[in-house]
């Protein structure tokens, strides 16, 4: 049924040594000769490539042309018989012709705006050329390129060019997936890096003219990435030069080519009137991201799909501490775990859960998740915290020697752990194999100094996985003493079984327990506590992550009773605010505590605790505790919006970003007392994109942005990146009832081109992001959104695909809105010729 199982992989019966490619480039019929230096591994295997829309226009084996008898030509490939196949090494010669300007897909080679780029992970590389498109065949290649394009790039060092012509040779053995080509009218910001060992490497980042200056951040970003992976992983960079282009037309945020990352303009470009704070941290994060890939990907791959979190899991891991050690890193921390709840738990809720390792697939595009990602760097920290920084360092040293050059496996990667440390991980590897978010039950007990935390652990079943054995989680606890002190300071318990206490012995009073700390392992804590001990908690736990935790139980707990008609608890509201004043805590955390939790947030935790999710009582619910939040506070917050303010030219630092974040987050609930007059100010004069949109945020919030959005669509009409601003940020944060009718009428307005996944993106992610408004009574929200998913589906069933998701969470909501979700999702499901990425999708999210 075009399923693929892990169960099924079986090595390539070829080595492939080398690889020559020719492009002959031209929009409507691109020539791609190909010369694959083959060798059998075993006796009489026929040879299969991969090709995929692909016109064959010659064949042939050391010199010969093969006969049509000798080989089948299908939609998946080419396959050779092994009568025809010569005995020992031979050379496999083919050209093919493509059509990159009718490649909407974005997917192989493709153009946009005129310049030619490709996409080959997953499985694009099979739509440039006949080949073995799978991860574990790593080769080394030759490229030529022949177009009248200035710039004409590739893989590894430049080996020659002249005019029309331009040759690559890339040292380094890699699969298909990191190869890479791009041809352009395009100019280059150049920087140089001298790595650890006194090399000095070239880079360039590439951009369309006119976009130049906004480069300067992208590169400094790449130079920190490059310095931060020699200190903190030993990490040199191996070729002498290292290309990052940026383009308009990416299904993704960027990916990591050897030597040739090809971005998403929207991570590259940036200055402070076009780009926000939240921008350049996420710029700087992903060039981090595709560069650590380097190491962890390219020098060290994948053996096949199902092994895809060894990766990206270990890349995201890396990023992140990246970007901790570049900002604040408690800050970092939180917002990591808002958005693996708010992604992640959300999808291991629903139809959609698989592990971070799957063991089957249709498209395996379908599986670049937040599972796979952000779940799968959980799991690498939850191996740091079990063998410490030092075991971490030691394993992931024996990681790099003993694999350099291999395509790998997630059990490749537990051994290293094992064997570095003399630990056994078998029970720990569950976390890859298995789906679920583990629920952690938390008792005490306190008797004659004696300290008791029990705790129980239950998965509930998964699409496909009735059963769940016990996790190995590791629990960070920390003990405060009645008045606040620390008695026992961070301590790692580890939890295997599915009942397991643990004691602390020699106490003088009941101690308050901080539990998970640092959020150390991705489960769902449920523990009966009163607010009285979380507000203590809010006001005195030494670990930064817990002490914002218990303000967002606080927070949590008052918004799901406000759902069904309580006040709002004045434990939270006063406690909150002791703490906008309280200057000892970074103005970024302060505005993290400000920020109440999203509507889906709210949605989602009482889907967990069994209740009714309401989304129009939610809205009501967080807008009345903002109110109130205002009314209380009005004189704290306006003193701190007035002493927030940044002084001098807009620096994108993490101080004062946090600075920026502190005072947005006073001026919108401020912005409920004034009438919005503050946040009128503010746009008109702020002098970066930060506070414009900020405020216009803030004023959308409140029905009152006529003239600033007409302002913003003026002055910013040119600019496609920020004008995705615009129409996401409206859509968003527009009244509910009004933003499926809004998004109709945007995606009426000529901006809205919706061939571009940034564009496509800025309209349906903007409205299913506001929560109450997709999820309109009447249906209308999600028929709009289904009618823009069948209609990209047939030009890009990728970006389709992946944005279906905004679904699947139709379990959570009453009777009525289920079925209008489903039948959206049926109708979709029976559109003739549907892709088999959305056809996988429905019938998932259908179950
Ligand atoms: N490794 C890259 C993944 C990616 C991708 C996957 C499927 C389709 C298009 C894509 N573009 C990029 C990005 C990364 O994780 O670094
Ligand atoms: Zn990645």
């Amino acid at each position: 049924d075009g399923t693929t199982y892990l169960s099924d992989y079986r090595p390539y019966p070829f080595t492939l040594d080398h690889v020559s490619l020719t492009f002959r480039l031209a929009p409507k019929a691109t020539r791609v000769k190909a010369a694959l230096s083959l060798a059998p591994r075993e006796e009489g295997a026929p040879l299969h490539l991969d090709g995929e829309e692909l016109k064959l226009i010659s064949l042939a084996i050391d010199g010969q042309a093969l006969k049509p008898a000798d080989y089948l030509l299908t939609e998946a490939g080419l396959t050779i018989h092994p009568a025809a196949l010569p005995e020992g090494a031979f050379t496999l010669e083919t050209e093919v012709e493509i059509a990159p300007e009718d490649n909407t897909a974005l997917e192989g080679l493709y153009m946009s705006k005129g310049m030619y780029c490709t996409q080959c992970e997953a499985e694009g590389f099979r739509k440039i050329t006949f080949y073995p498109d799978r991860p574990d065949v790593m080769a080394r290649f030759h490229v030529r390129i022949e177009g009248d394009q200035s710039v004409l790039l590739s893989n590894g060092n430049p080996v020659g060019h002249g005019p029309g012509w331009a040759e690559w040779d890339d040292p380094w053995p890699k699969p298909a997936y990191l190869f890479a080509l791009v041809a352009g009218e395009l100019v280059a910001t150049h920087g140089t890096f001298t790595t650890m060992s006194g090399k000095t490497v070239d880079l360039n980042i590439w951009v369309r003219p006119g976009d130049e200056d906004r480069t300067a951040f992208a590169l400094g970003a790449l130079a920190r990435a490059m310095k931060w992976d020699e200190e903190a992983y030993g990490r040199e960079y191996d070729l002498s030069l290292f290309n990052l282009v940026a383009v308009d037309d990416f299904n993704m945020g960027a990916m990591e080519n050897k030597g040739l990352n090809i971005f998403n303009s929207k991570l590259v470009l940036a200055s402070p009137e076009t780009a926000t704070d939240l921008d350049y941290e996420r710029i700087e994060g992903v060039i981090g991201h595709e560069y650590f890939h380097n190491w962890t990907g390219d020098r060290i791959t994948c053996r096949d799909w199902f092994q895809l979190c060894l990766k990206e899991g270990l890349t995201v891991f890396r990023d992140q501490s990246f970007t901790s050690d570049m900002r604040l890193g408690p800050v970092k921390r939180i917002e990591d775990v808002i958005t693996l709840r708010g992604r992640q738990f959300r999808e291991d809720a629903g139809p959609l859960s698989h592990p971070p390792r799957p063991d089957h697939y249709r498209e395996i595009n379908n599986f670049y998740t937040a599972t796979v990602y952000e779940k799968g760097a959980e799991v690498v920290g939850m191996l740091k915290t079990l063998v410490g920084p030092e075991g971490y360092r030691k394993a992931l040293d024996l990681y790099f020697e003993r694999h350099d050059g291999q395509a790998c496996t997630i059990e490749d990667w537990i051994k290293v752990f094992e064997d570095s440390s003399g630990r056994d991980l078998s029970q720990f590897k569950h976390w890859y194999t298995d789906a679920g978010t583990p629920r952690l039950k938390v008792t005490d007990n306190f008797k004659d100094g004696t300290y008791t935390l029990e705790f129980t652990q239950e998965t509930r079943p998964t699409p496909g996985q009735p059963e769940k054995p016990a996790r190995h989680i590791p629990i960070a606890v920390g003990l405060l003493s009645p008045n606040g002190d620390e008695v026992v300071p961070t301590t790692v318990l580890e939890m295997t079984g599915d009942r397991q206490s643990f004691t602390f012995t020699g106490l003088g009073a009941k101690p308050v327990p901080s539990i998970l700390r640092g959020f150390s392992a991705p489960v769902v804590l449920e523990r009966e506590t009163s607010a009285e001990e979380q507000a203590f908690l809010l006001a005195n736990d030494t670990d930064p992550f817990n002490r914002w935790e218990a303000g967002r139980n606080l927070a949590r707990a008052t918004l799901t009773a406000m759902t069904v008609g309580a006040e709002p608890d004045p434990a939270y509201v006063e406690a909150l605010g002791a703490l906008i004043g309280d200057e000892s805590l970074s103005p970024a955390f302060r505005a993290l505590i400000l920020r109440l939790p999203g509507e889906d947030e709210i949605a989602q935790s009482l889907f967990t605790a069994g209740r009714t999710v309401d989304p129009d009582a939610i809205h009501r619910a967080r807008h009345a505790l903002m109110a109130t939040l205002a009314e209380r506070h009005e004189t704290a917050l306006a003193h701190l919006f007035d002493a927030s303010a940044v002084p001098g030219p807009y620096k994108p630092d993490a101080a004062s970003a946090g600075l920026r974040s502190l005072r947005l987050a006073c001026l919108s609930l401020l912005s409920l007392r004034d009438d919005a007059a503050r946040a009128r100010a503010l746009y008109a004069s702020a002098g970066n994109m930060t506070e414009s949109l900020g405020a216009l945020g803030i004023l959308v919030t409140v029905g009152k942005a006529e003239t600033e959005l007409a302002a913003f669509r003026k002055r910013w009409q040119g600019n496609p990146l920020v004008m995705d601003k615009w129409f996401v940020t409206q859509l968003s944060l527009c009244p509910p009832d009004e933003a499926p009718d809004l998004a109709a009428r945007l995606a009426a307005d000529p901006l809205f081109d919706w061939r571009n996944p940034n564009r496509f993106r800025s309209v349906l992610g903007g409205l299913s992001a506001n929560h109450a408004g997709f999820h309109r009574k009447d249906g209308a929200g999600y028929r709009f959104y289904a009618d823009w998913l069948i209609r990209l589906d047939p030009l890009n069933p990728q970006t389709a695909a992946r944005m279906s998701t905004a679904f699947e969470t139709w379990a959570r909501y009453d009777k009525a809105r289920q079925e209008k979700m489903r039948a959206e999702l049926a109708r979709i499901a029976a559109q003739p010729g549907l892709s088999r990425d959305l056809g996988e999708m429905t019938a998932r999210l259908l179950g």
